[in-house]
């Protein structure tokens, strides 16, 4: 009978044991955990490990299922983001996401001093939960004394939880989370600089309004610009599914380039520029162009090189100007291949675009070839002969 409980509490106390190291082991493999070190009390760890156990749709990235007797609705609400908003919805706010980083990615250690960044998300009648989704993977993923700020630029939406209740639910983050209003819908490049003005940080991180950060996505950019304040980084976009949310590491064997219609377009990269890394992966990688969404910039250069070309509108064509003007401004523009971030790519655009779509991107092109690319414009107005036949110079 003594042998009994004797063996009883011996197995008791190995299970408590074991039950305390899983807790330590889950607990202090989660990086971002490690960067609040001011607290280390045991609520906000248990939170974390408990909320890592809870498996609901979408964790680790994972695909969202809808029922078949919901899919007519989703079809319907569908239309209003052009994504999949049913499925968006069901997904948490603060979702886990695999680490999607190279191996040598994962082991690097970055300096303590990096500079800091505010964040600048522009949006226009975005989704709630794709908006919040963005901000709280910044908060989450970002050490916190990397972050400085983030702004959100409303772009005139017509949405009302985008009004009051968005800048109420900003007020409970742990984070400066700032909105601005646009008065009348400019379009993102002048929503950016908006932004971008009203910013304190060093560097300043642009992301799009349904983006979700991965675990280290910030450091490496930070250090890049802190070595070389005259590259401009992005990370790699990895795809958020439009269907099912499903999370897809993207490839760090494509990178930015455009045809002569001037539209951005993705090809691999070439022997030499890995000839030039020797055979690295995971150094940063010289990219012609940037798809233009996400990148960090140093705030100063920004500045010097004369920001965006405040003349273009609503959207299309800025992503090649920026990067025409880095790249034409002495500056540098890398893919940071162990930086990851998602994107919800769509087919189609939700936005309309006063004047007409095509109207739009075909004066901003314009301005694009007139300003930089010199007697290569040429080939642009070859291959797009009506853009070419306007008398009138572009405005
Ligand atoms: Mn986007």
């Amino acid at each position: 009978m003594r042998r009994f409980v004797y063996c009883k509490v011996v197995l008791t106390t190995s299970l408590v044991w074991v039950l305390v190291d899983v807790f330590l082991l889950l607990y202090f493999s989660e990086c971002n955990k490690c960067d609040d070190r001011k607290d280390h009390s045991l609520l906000p760890a248990l939170r974390a490990v408990m909320s890592r156990a809870h498996e609901g749709p979408g964790e680790m990235g994972k695909a969202v299922v809808i029922a078949k007797d919901e899919q007519e609705k989703m079809k319907e609400l569908f239309k209003i983001n052009q994504f999949n908003l049913m499925a968006s919805d069901m997904i948490a706010l603060n979702r886990s996401l695999p680490d999607v980083r190279l191996d040598g990615c994962k082991t690097k250690v970055y300096a303590d001093d990096l500079p800091n960044t505010s964040i600048v998300i522009v949006f226009h009648n975005e989704a709630w939960s794709t908006l919040l989704r963005t901000v709280h993977s910044v908060i989450n993923r970002s050490p916190r004394h990397l972050l400085q700020e983030i702004l959100l630029v409303d772009d005139a939406s017509e949405r009302d939880f985008l009004g009051k209740k968005l800048e109420n639910y900003a007020r409970t983050l742990e984070v400066r989370v700032r909105v601005l209003r646009m008065e009348q819908r400019t379009g993102l490049i002048r929503a950016r600089l908006r932004g971008a003005a009203a910013t304190r940080g060093q560097v300043i991180t642009f992301l799009d309004a349904h983006c979700e950060c991965t675990v280290g996505w910030l450091e490496p950019l930070l250090a890049r610009i802190k070595e070389d304040r005259r590259s401009v980084v992005c990370p790699i976009i990895d795809v958020i599914s439009d269907e099912t949310f499903e999370y897809m590491a993207g490839s760090d064997m494509t990178y930015g380039g455009f045809n002569w219609k001037l539209n951005f377009r993705w090809y691999p990269v070439p022997q030499r520029e890995m000839d030039r890394r020797k055979g690295d992966r995971t150094l940063p990688l010289r990219t012609p162009t940037m798809a233009g969404g996400l990148f960090s910039i140093d705030r100063t250069y920004f500045e010097e090189i004369g920001t965006y070309d405040p003349g273009m509108d609503i959207w299309g064509g800025e992503n090649l100007e920026m990067s025409f003007r880095i790249w034409q401004c002495g500056g540098s523009l890398e893919i940071i291949t162990c930086s990851h971030v998602g994107h919800v790519f769509r087919k189609a655009t939700p936005y309309s675009f006063p004047g007409g779509t095509g109207q739009v991107i075909n004066k901003n092109n314009r301005r694009l070839a007139e300003v930089w690319m010199d007697g290569f414009k040429d080939f642009f107005y070859i291959i797009s002969p009506v853009i070419g036949k306007c008398k009138t110079p572009p405005t």
